[in-house]
């Protein structure tokens, strides 16, 4: 253990190279170290401060991480008030703005042919978030506040050091003694949409827009709560201020970035009005592109003596003005809510409104997603509610205006049969499969059990095993599919290869050429690969990633037809639910008989072939065991009772008395291990996935991974980047089956990188301590010359 004066040094050491990472990171985006170094660096420091806790300051990068509860938050009075800004939101209002500022400056005005003096302003965009301001003394963040009133915010200065671009020190010199940064605390776009899925996963609330998310998380009387927030900040100006700073906005600036303050990277100088009208179209073309929501942008005068000068009208500044974009969110009616029935049955509801004009767009629908989501809204026919159309996603209802809920209003009911085929819609129920036991829970989707009877689905599974990237029928669009359907021609995709020409010509859209043209790409589409005709199915959750794995993995349409579920979570990224969705596809009865048509009329499946040696790779009975989930017994015990009794039926028979004898296996989990193989439903269905898996070409492999002798023993690999010819689980294991350790970061130790496309810090350190990298495909090849099958 270093003594304190060591520590104290180290600790100044690590604090200082983890501000100086902290600004190249959030101020210049300018990351100079791999994530894991920093939090290397990061836990060392923690580390030292848990040792020596007299040496922790409140500027340490570590004490970002929340404090105890408030019951409530202080009062902050602000020095100087905190304003608000005048609106533009036409270019005529801009251009009033700046002969106003002109006129105020007494500077000559324009003539006809363009004349006159340029003001200078900057220009930023204006974050959709919240004002705050941030004390420092002495370089030192001492207080943070909300706006509140102008005049009095809340002290949230707990809150506000736990974002982690918000400066606990100042870097550098030359700051004033006393200053007051002002600016917008926001949340990303990514980071709200993560934030959402978490809520939602969690069972928590979920927040409208990303302003909402930000208040919510900032004002939190609970700052921990705040700190696992993805809040961050960006400066925009100045309060108080006791010391010198430069003497124009843009200067202002630059001077608070080299002090370590966050500002915005689309800030620039403009001269004129023409000028800032461009730069507002300029931003507004990238509107949706930017990481972070706006809602406009804001023109300040650069010159602070004329800022001065301009002084100040009621609560507004006259330098500034915010020229606003279109809002994003708009109140309007819920006139119905209409239920529409997609390719896997899902009987979505969705909004009809009353047409309302949206960022530029008139909305008359709108997403409500599923019924939970409706539940969650609480929203009711006749509500006003908010629509939002961000960027190109379907418009959706975020919230309901309970204030102004009319009396008549009446509630969202799922339809009991589907509004298409009339047949019956159930509610779709979750396995979980957790302990030995099975457990169904429900889903919040429902679904129309009509499958292809019902024209709705039957229509949008056409589409799908027509598109460009299952079957890819050229000449079939959604209009002729529609037709088909409704003419009686086709009632299955199977049907599609029996059309015969007078059936189709003369149909809308259908002349002799077009006509021949159709039947001559079904015909052409008759020999697909497995994968192709796999997801061409459509089977629900089964896009073209799964279906490939599908295909390269079983290699025939009979095992995957064939394959239990369990089985199934064999494959790289399948879940239990998919599993599960995949095997009752192809146990309903319908479903085959469509298969078994579509293999009569003609479908050759190209790639049908022998199991792929990635199926085989990797099991052990002991992983086997542990799948089968049985309680109390967790993996350090099925390792042990795979080596004592060597096969899953000598685990079955073994009595009470030799599972007493496994070491370290508790009397509550030998007990649990005969109560569940006792049930011979259990025994049997083990049997069973056992059975099968042999069958695919996975037998067991030894549990105890002796590396001596292997080709690779010795050696470190490292995989980075994405592979796209196999999994990482795949390639992990087959360098661990030649006896290669595979390790999470670059080192001088390293033996070997492999790098895919998007491979980053660690190639990049790689190539710096001259380790060797490969490619995925030259990695294959050095695999084939092992021996490993690829
Ligand atoms: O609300 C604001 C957003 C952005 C501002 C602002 C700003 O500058 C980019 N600037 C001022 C001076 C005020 N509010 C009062």
């Amino acid at each position: 253990m270093p003594d304190a004066q060591a520590a104290a040094e180290r600790i100044a050491q690590l604090r200082s190279e983890l501000d100086a990472h902290n600004y190249r990171y959030h101020v210049l985006d300018e990351p100079s170290i791999p994530d894991a170094e920093y939090d290397r660096l990061f836990h060392e420091l923690k580390a030292l401060e848990t040792e020596h806790p007299q040496l922790v300051t409140p500027d340490s990068p570590t004490q970002r991480v929340g404090s105890l509860a408030l019951s409530a938050f202080g009062e902050v009075k602000h020095e100087v008030p905190m304003l608000s800004l005048g609106n533009a939101f036409e270019e005529d209002d801009l251009r009033d703005f700046d002969r106003r500022v002109r006129e105020g400056l007494d500077l000559p005005a324009g003539d006809l042919f363009g004349g006159g003096v340029d003001v200078e302003y900057s220009c930023e965009p204006k974050l959709d978030g919240l004002a705050v301001s941030l004390l420092y003394r002495d370089g030192l963040l001492v207080r943070g506040a909300t706006r509140g009133d102008g005049s009095t915010g809340e002290d949230i200065s707990v809150n506000v050091r736990t974002i982690r671009n918000v400066p606990l020190k100042l870097q550098g010199s030359g700051w004033p003694a006393v200053l007051e940064v002002r600016g917008e605390v926001f949340m990303s776009k990514t980071g709200f949409d993560a934030l959402n899925a978490r809520q939602l996963e969690a069972g928590g609330k979920t927040f409208a827009n990303p302003r909402n998310a930000a208040a919510g998380s900032l004002r939190q009387l609970d700052s921990k709560i705040t700190a696992s927030r993805p809040l961050e900040f960006c400066c925009y100006g100045v309060g108080q201020v006791q010391g010198e700073l430069p003497d124009s906005h843009i200067g202002i600036l630059e001077a608070l970035k080299g002090w370590g303050m966050p500002i915005s990277r689309e800030l620039k100088l403009a001269k004129g009005a023409d000028e800032c009208l461009a730069y507002y179209r300029s931003i507004g073309e990238r509107r949706e592109s930017l990481a972070y929501e706006i809602d406009g942008v804001v023109f300040k005068v650069n010159n602070l003596a004329y800022q001065r000068e301009l002084g100040f009208r009621a609560r507004e500044p006259r330098w500034a003005i915010a020229h606003k974009f279109p809002a994003l969110e708009e109140l309007t009616e819920l006139l119905d809510v209409e239920f529409q029935v997609g390719r896997t049955g899902a009987v979505t509801p969705v909004a009809r409104l009353k047409p309302v004009k949206v960022a530029g767009v008139t909305v008359s629908n709108a997403t409500l997603h599923n019924m939970d989501e409706v539940a969650r809204l609480g929203v009711m026919i006749g509500d006003t509610v908010i629509i939002r159309r961000a960027g190109d996603v379907i418009p959706q209802v975020v919230q309901v205006v309970l204030e102004r809920r009319p009396s008549d209003v009446r509630p969202v009911q799922i339809p009991e049969s589907c509004p298409v085929c009339g047949s019956h819609v159930e509610r779709t129920q979750l396995v979980k499969r957790s302990k030995g036991k099975e457990t169904f829970s429900e889903g919040s989707v429902y679904r129309c059990v009509g499958r292809l009877a019902c024209a709705a689905q039957l229509k949008q599974a056409i589409i799908h095993f027509v598109s460009r990237r299952a079957m890819d029928i050229e000449g079939l669009g959604e209009k002729s599919v529609e037709q088909l359907v409704d003419e009686g021609l086709v009632a299955s995709p199977a049907d599609l290869y029996t059309l015969q020409f007078e059936q189709i010509v003369g149909l809308e859209g259908f002349a002799e050429l077009s006509t021949k043209n159709l039947l001559a790409a079904i015909a052409d589409s008759r020999k697909p690969s497995l994968a192709r005709f796999i997801y061409a199915l459509g089977i629900p959750d089964v896009g073209e990633e799964t279906a490939k794995v599908l295909a390269r993995s079983l290699a025939s349409l009979e095992r995957v037809k064939r394959a239990l579920p369990e089985v199934l979570t064999y494959l790289p990224d399948v879940g239990l639910e998919v599993a599960h969705e995949i095997h009752s596809f192809f146990e309903d009865a319908h479903n085959r008989t469509v298969i078994e048509q579509l293999l009569a009329r003609g479908i050759e499946l190209q790639d049908e072939g022998e199991l792929h040696a990635e199926f085989a790779a990797c099991a052990t009975l002991a992983g086997f065991i542990d799948k089968l989930n049985i309680p109390f017994i967790a993996v350090t015990g099925a390792e042990k009772l795979a080596v004592k009794f060597g096969s899953l039926q000598g685990i079955i028979d073994a009595d009470w008395l030799d599972l007493r004898q496994v070491e370290r296996l508790n009397e509550k989990a030998a007990r649990s291990l005969r109560e569940f193989f006792d049930k011979p439903e259990n025994a049997e269905r083990a049997r069973r996935i056992e059975a099968q898996l042999h069958e695919f070409g996975m037998h067991w492999q030894s549990e105890k991974k002796t590396v001596e002798g292997l080709p690779l023993a010795g050696q470190t690999w490292v995989l980075t980047g994405s592979l796209e010819l196999m999994s990482r689980d795949v390639a992990k294991d087959k360098l661990e089956g030649l006896g290669a350790k595979v390790a999470g970061s670059v080192s001088a130790k390293t033996t070997c990188v492999v790098a895919g496309p998007g491979a980053g810090s660690k190639l990049a350190k790689a190539n710096e301590l001259g380790v060797q990298v490969l490619d995925e495909q030259a990695f294959l090849t050095a695999m084939a010359a092992y021996g490993v099958a690829t």
